[in-house]
């Protein structure tokens, strides 16, 4: 019996979970890890996850598992997001997994379990809490990240510990499929509805403090002062030019986060501390990337005669897709929308990433309206979002006749 997911279910529960966090502005969410709305929507997730059969389990990060009996096949993403995020960054994973799981149970099986990781966003480091479970971050060292605000991470895991279990094996799991929005214009541009993942660029993402002289705006002399962001503002136009020689159209980079200190109109910033991010496919590249930022920071402070800080290099790996999986991925965009799909890398970092360390791992996107992501205005059309299902639970069902035969 083929797996016949209920769309209007799907749609349904998927506009129910925007609400924790509704952000008032289209249909936006604020629903940061371990905030109030981020914790309510989790436990909204596990009731959903009971009702549906399966047995809900938070590991001690908060990672959400729904878990069907014996050997599974794992779906899922993630429900927390950016400070600003869209409704549908992580959230369509986790309820188009929870729909096909209800699905394959009503046809029998395969037995699927579904999964919503904690901090994908990284409010505290990177895919923070996919990235504890999978082994790519020992616990001890996630303990020791803090956010933007100054909160630590053993102390925002600390507000779900009534809640929190034991980790759950991932030797119960066969593979790991992630639903996803693409968060870029490709598929918009080219009006198609599916994509199927190839690889996942790697990641590098470190925190650089300048330490100047704060000092009077009005009686500070150009030539006198110590001033930390001009020291940034170099800093970033002479990483722009070196990068020239080492990237890609491909390659990326954004310094999103700066923190000047004092902050105000009237002092000679003393201190300017900011995050300094780069993506590529290339691991050798990455690490060419990262010599070029070391050693500009160097040069800046030195030269400039400012104290300098490096904080922990945070970073993951480039990761291919399961060729398996992504067959059957495949096989299923060609018969809900033949001719209107295409494979093609991720930009965007996801849960997959450190999942494919413990097991074999694929991905599938539904276009992005605008190519816009991590912003209010993110959007998909409701089709596009059903297309996506459909294929979903038919590369499920492709998996359960191949596990047969
Ligand atoms: O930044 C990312 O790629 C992911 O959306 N957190
Ligand atoms: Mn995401
Ligand atoms: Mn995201």
């Amino acid at each position: 019996m083929t797996l016949t997911p209920d769309p209007e279910r799907f749609l349904s529960e998927l506009h129910a979970l925007r609400h924790f966090g509704a952000s008032g502005i289209g249909k936006g969410v604020v629903r940061p890890a371990y905030s109030e709305a981020d914790i309510a929507a989790r436990r909204w997730l596990a009731e959903r996850m009971d009702a549906a059969g399966l047995v809900p389990r938070f590991d001690p990060v908060g990672n959400l598992f729904g878990l069907a009996e014996g050997p599974s096949l794992l779906l899922g993403s993630h429900s927390d997001s950016q400070p600003e995020g869209g409704w549908l960054d992580g959230a369509l994973g986790v309820v188009a997994a929870l729909e096909v799981a209800r699905a394959a149970r009503a046809a029998g099986g395969p037995p699927i379990s579904v999964v919503s990781f904690q901090d994908e966003e990284g409010r505290f480091g990177v895919t923070t809490g996919s990235a504890v479970w999978s082994g790519t971050l020992p616990l001890e060292a996630a303990d020791g990240l803090i956010d933007h605000a100054g909160l630590g991470f053993a102390e925002a895991r600390g507000r779900m510990a009534e809640i929190a279990g034991d980790f759950v094996d991932p030797g119960r799991f066969r593979g790991f499929i992630e639903m996803h929005i693409e968060q870029g214009p490709t598929l918009d541009t080219a009006g198609e509805h599916i994509g199927v993942v190839t690889d996942i660029v790697g990641i590098r993402d470190m925190r650089i403090t300048f330490r100047g002289q704060q000092n009077h705006a009005g009686t500070t002399p150009m030539q006198l002062r110590r001033d930390a962001f001009q020291a940034l503002a170099r800093f970033n136009a002479e990483v722009n030019d070196a990068f020239r020689n080492v990237v890609t159209p491909r390659t990326v980079w954004t310094i999103g986060h700066v923190a000047l200190h004092p902050n105000t109109s009237s002092i000679v910033p003393g201190r300017a501390s900011f995050s300094m991010q780069w993506r590529d496919s290339d691991p050798d590249r990455l690490g060419r990337m990262e010599a070029i930022v070391r050693e500009t920071a160097d040069r800046v402070a030195g030269e400039g005669g400012l104290g300098l800080e490096f904080g922990p290099l945070l970073g993951l790996e480039p990761v291919a897709m399961d060729p398996a999986l992504r067959a059957a991925l495949e096989a299923a965009a060609e018969s809900v929308a033949p001719g209107r799909w295409r494979k093609l890398p991720s930009g965007a970092l996801h849960d997959a990433t450190n999942v494919a360390r413990l097991m074999p791992v694929a991905m599938l996107f539904v276009p992005s309206i605008g190519g816009i992501s991590h912003a209010f205005e993110e959007d998909t059309d409701e089709a596009d979002l059903v297309a996506g299902l459909q294929v979903l639970a038919a590369a499920v069902d492709r998996l359960r006749l191949q596990a047969r035969s």
